[in-house]
């Protein structure tokens, strides 16, 4: 019988110089959520260890540790490594801190109706985010109401990109000042973005690089407010020409499964077929942007399928086929 050698898979927090690092487990899963009630942060993940890895940060059990907020004066950094790895905040309150979540993280989400105020600025990067239905994000400072209340300082801006974002039902991203205020307002900006490089999985593939925004009833205010889509596709030829080698064998019965394509009686053919494309969408149902600065809503995307055939069985046949498909929408609905 193997015995499995014990592993530590443990997710570290810890805090320097007024920065609180929360460190994910690096190739595991992380499974991190973040929220704090009187003054204390308590970080968690049901999944795995969390162990409190310096002063300050105090263990509460083995899956979780709490940090006094107050202490927390630089960011909130969150880095999820390796793996599939989801971060969600409920409510959070950093009174003198901004709140980092950096692309290695898959997921981003804030629970409905959670308020989560980092004063210092709100950055997040995730392949998908959403802003649950009536949350909060802001970055205002104020001893009143988020919305409404009158400022006491500056606000820092709110960054939130992703390959799909979803700002949910009523939710409101605050980052403004109220009018007349002798204080700045902070930009908020929203991109969705799907511009990688990738490998081909076949020779003959339908592959899509999307992008999509969407903001329902949102209230989002700001200086500047950009709301992109932007999505491209691209790949370099050589990797294809790599592939159809390989796979040059299964050629002929891929080739009778497409309609409209009348070559099956030929024994040996090169072919090298791709399809490839991109959208991006930015759609805003109702809600309210506003801005002291200038409001930007763009999509943008575009995809390029400029393949060859490398002829292998029967030179005198070779056939490239490339097909490339661009959608870009804005969909914007003011009430
Ligand atoms: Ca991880
Ligand atoms: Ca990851």
């Amino acid at each position: 019988m193997e015995v499995l050698e014990p592993r530590t898979m443990l997710a570290a927090v810890s805090l320097a110089a007024g920065d609180l690092n929360v460190v994910g487990t690096g190739i595991a899963s992380d499974n991190i959520s973040i929220s704090s009630s009187g003054g204390v942060v308590t970080i968690n993940d049901p999944d795995n260890a969390v162990t409190a890895n310096s002063a300050w940060v105090t263990q509460v059990d083995t899956n979780t540790v709490n940090v006094t907020s107050a202490a927390i004066t630089g960011e909130l950094n969150v880095d999820t490594g390796f793996g599939d790895d989801a971060v969600t905040v409920s409510n959070l309150d950093l009174p003198a801190a901004s709140l980092t979540v950096d692309e290695s993280a898959e997921s981003f989400t804030v629970t409905p109706n959670a308020v989560v105020s980092a004063i210092d600025g709100l950055s997040v990067t995730a392949d998908t985010v959403s802003i649950g239905a009536g949350a909060t994000l802001s970055t205002r400072q104020t001893p009143g109401d988020l919305l409404n209340g009158a400022s006491s300082g500056d606000s820092s801006d709110i960054s939130i990109s992703g390959e799909s974002i979803n700002v949910l039902n009523g939710a409101r991203l605050l980052a403004h000042v109220e009018d007349g205020s002798s204080f700045d307002a902070g930009d908020v900006t929203i991109t969705a973005t799907n511009t990688s490089e990738r490998l081909f999985e076949s020779p003959i593939a339908f592959t899509s690089q999307d992008a999509t925004l969407t903001a329902t009833n949102a209230t989002i205010r700001g200086h500047d407010v950009s709301l992109t889509g932007d999505a491209a596709d691209i790949h370099s030829p050589s990797e294809l020409a790599e592939f159809v080698d390989d796979f040059v064998g299964q050629l002929k019965s891929l080739v009778e499964q497409l309609p409209g394509v009348d070559i099956p009686t030929f024994d040996g053919l090169s072919l090298s077929l791709a399809f490839r494309g991109s959208s991006s969408i930015v759609n805003v149902n109702g809600g309210v942007i506003a801005a002291d600065g200038d409001i930007a809503i763009t999509s943008d995307s575009t995809a390029e399928s400029d393949i060859e055939a490398t002829a292998v069985a029967s030179p005198e046949i070779p056939i490239g086929v490339a097909i490339g498909f661009t959608r870009s929408a804005i969909d914007s609905e003011r009430r």
